[in-house]
């Protein structure tokens, strides 16, 4: 059986990736993948019940940086082990909204964490089970504040961030794009929506024609 093909999503706040989720896992099945669509933190029971500690806890006392980072890599070998390990290998795609690199974005370049430590985490979870693809959608932080606003939703614990901290993620999303520009594609996410899914519509397909 050929194994499957594993595709995240990344971007800072407001720039779009829920619209660019289902974008995407329209293209694919309609390209005729069989396909798992999925998200960090989360993707399995348990993995669901880590997120909601994560983003929604009322507990009155404040979540230390090295335990988010723990609760996230928690959470990502769960989400591994139970979901997307057993869907590649059964040769299913798999999409993810946020994995490993929002780690090195959030908890690295956001909180602080030395980054050594977040490398040997990964190392240890994350294995072998790198995205083939990640399409990063990339927008100032101002502006995908503005629009995450305009949306009005209920802001989670991270989101309640300054934007120093969403300026610092941005700066290492791009950075990691840099330094692995073969997996990691900039997409232009201040541009319109019908822009940016063509944008993401030929990432995707150049993708698969070597696939
Ligand atoms: N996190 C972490 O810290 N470490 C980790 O390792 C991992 C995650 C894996 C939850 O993520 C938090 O977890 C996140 C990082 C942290 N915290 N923050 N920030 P999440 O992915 O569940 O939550 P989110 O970042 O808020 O994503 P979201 O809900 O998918 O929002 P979005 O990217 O902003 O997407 P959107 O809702 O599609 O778009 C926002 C608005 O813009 C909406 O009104 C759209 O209609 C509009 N929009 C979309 N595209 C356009 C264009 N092109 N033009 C104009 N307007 C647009």
């Amino acid at each position: 059986m050929k194994r499957g093909q594993f595709i995240t999503v990344e971007g800072t706040e407001g720039a779009g990736k829920s619209t660019a989720m289902q974008f995407i896992c329209e293209f694919l099945q309609k390209a005729g993948c069989e396909l798992v669509k999925t998200r960090e933190p989360g993707g399995t029971e348990i993995a669901e019940e880590i997120r909601k500690v994560l983003l929604h806890s009322t507990a009155s006392e404040k979540t230390q940086p090295v335990t988010e980072l723990l609760l996230m890599f928690a959470g990502r070998e769960q989400h591994i082990a139970t979901l997307i390990e057993p869907a590649l290998a059964a040769g299913k795609w798999v999409v993810s909204d946020r994995y490993v690199d929002a780690s090195y974005a959030y908890q690295g370049a956001g909180r602080g964490i030395d980054k050594q430590y977040i490398t040997e985490l990964d190392k240890m979870v994350v294995g072998k089970y790198y995205p083939d693809l990640t399409l990063l959608l990339d927008i100032p932080a101002e502006v995908g504040f503005a629009r995450a606003v305009k949306r009005n939703a209920e802001r989670d614990r991270i989101e309640q961030e300054k934007i120093d901290f969403f300026v610092r993620v941005r700066n290492e999303y791009l950075a990691r794009a840099k330094a692995d520009p073969a997996r990691i594609k900039i997409i232009d996410a201040t541009l319109s929506l019908e822009q940016v899914q063509n944008q993401i519509e030929l990432c995707l397909k150049e993708f698969m024609v070597n696939k």
